[in-house]
């Protein structure tokens, strides 16, 4: 595997849910692959779990690794061919991508959306730099638009807990302050529509997902008729796709003090087959998700990260075996 970015890239989902259970019997049976190899994970934005998990998926494979925090220590980066760079950027990413792949066998990159621009956003324009000019193979640790590793972690965890051969699996928004990306929506959507599993997308109007992701998933407006008979709620918030509302692209649309209702609670889970909730984390408690649910024995959100150190080594250990 040259690039991980969508789910075409991992080939047949149940070879891949297959080595993911031979990963967590031994994980350090690959010790060999990774000898005098190393990744280097670039982080342009926040993380607490994929730098650890993708870290540790690495070391399990005996690589060498080097996180680089862009914004911390790093020169600041100019992105745009073409401009003239007299403002606060002292290095192009023109220079820096083949500088960096330089020190490294394997690069993953998180950059999230900028919502500057959805043209630019859905059409990855940073990391189909890291493609274009690295030479090396590239791996999603969240883009703009997708965060597979995440969705592969999930679609392990569902695999590992389904109560049925073909379960139904809810992806639901909720209520958050802030405008976030749709990366993990993003991808749970396309890993889900590949997945034997009834999949349902529930959501206020205004934030329908991009179809390229969705496809025609069931889309349910109605919260409450979405959960009837769940076996897993899968909450996350995310801004306007700009999909119906071209102009909003990027924006929470309503005040969330208007969207509470959308909070993940006892009395939406009340109506489900005592389904199991998830979260990509991190989570805003009382927002997303109340206390009650997220503590519940039926939470699966810390087995769902811990799960992300089996998808990073699966994805890391294919990219070495074809270097
Ligand atoms: C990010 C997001 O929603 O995409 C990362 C989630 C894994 N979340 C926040 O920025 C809070
Ligand atoms: N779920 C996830 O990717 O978490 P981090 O943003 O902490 O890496």
């Amino acid at each position: 595997m040259r690039i991980f970015q969508h789910v075409a890239d991992i080939g047949d989902l149940n070879a891949a849910l297959k080595e993911a259970q031979e990963v967590k019997r031994d994980r350090f049976q690959w010790q060999h692959l990774g000898k005098n190899k190393t990744a280097l994970l670039i982080f342009f934005n926040n993380s607490l779990r994929t730098r650890l998990s993708t870290q540790k998926a690495a070391m399990n494979l005996g690589m060498n690794v080097i996180v680089l925090d862009v914004n911390q220590g790093a020169w600041k980066l100019e992105t745009e061919r073409g401009v003239v760079m007299d403002g606060d950027k002292s290095e192009h990413l023109l220079e820096a991508i083949p500088v960096m792949a330089s020190y490294c066998d394997i690069i993953g990159v998180r950059s999230f959306a900028r919502f500057e621009s959805r043209k630019d956003d859905y059409e990855e324009a940073i990391l189909q730099q890291f493609i274009k000019y690295s030479g090396k193979p590239v791996f999603f640790m969240e883009s703009a638009t997708v965060h597979p590793l995440q969705a592969f972690a999930d679609l392990i965890t569902i695999e590992e807990h389904k109560p049925i051969a073909r379960p139904k699996v809810v992806l639901t928004w909720a209520p958050h302050p802030k405008a976030l990306p749709q990366a993990v929506p993003n991808s749970f959507a396309e890993w889900m529509r590949a997945a034997d599993v009834e999949f349902v997308v529930t959501h206020p109007e205004g934030y329908d997902l991009d179809p390229q992701f969705v496809g025609d998933a069931r889309v349910e407006y109605d919260q409450m008729r979405a959960f009837e008979g769940a076996d897993f709620i899968y909450a996350k918030n995310w801004s306007c796709p700009g999909v119906t509302r071209p102009d909003d692209y990027g924006k929470v649309l309503d005040d969330y003090h208007t969207m509470m209702d959308w909070t993940v609670s006892s009395r939406q889970m009340a109506v489900t087959n005592n389904a199991a909730f998830m979260h990509c984390l991190p989570v805003r408690r009382n927002m997303i998700v109340t206390d009650d649910v997220i503590e519940a024995p039926t939470s699966l959100v810390i087995p769902e990260a811990a799960n992300r150190e089996i998808s990073a080594q699966v994805v890391l250990k294919r990219m070495l075996e074809a270097l």
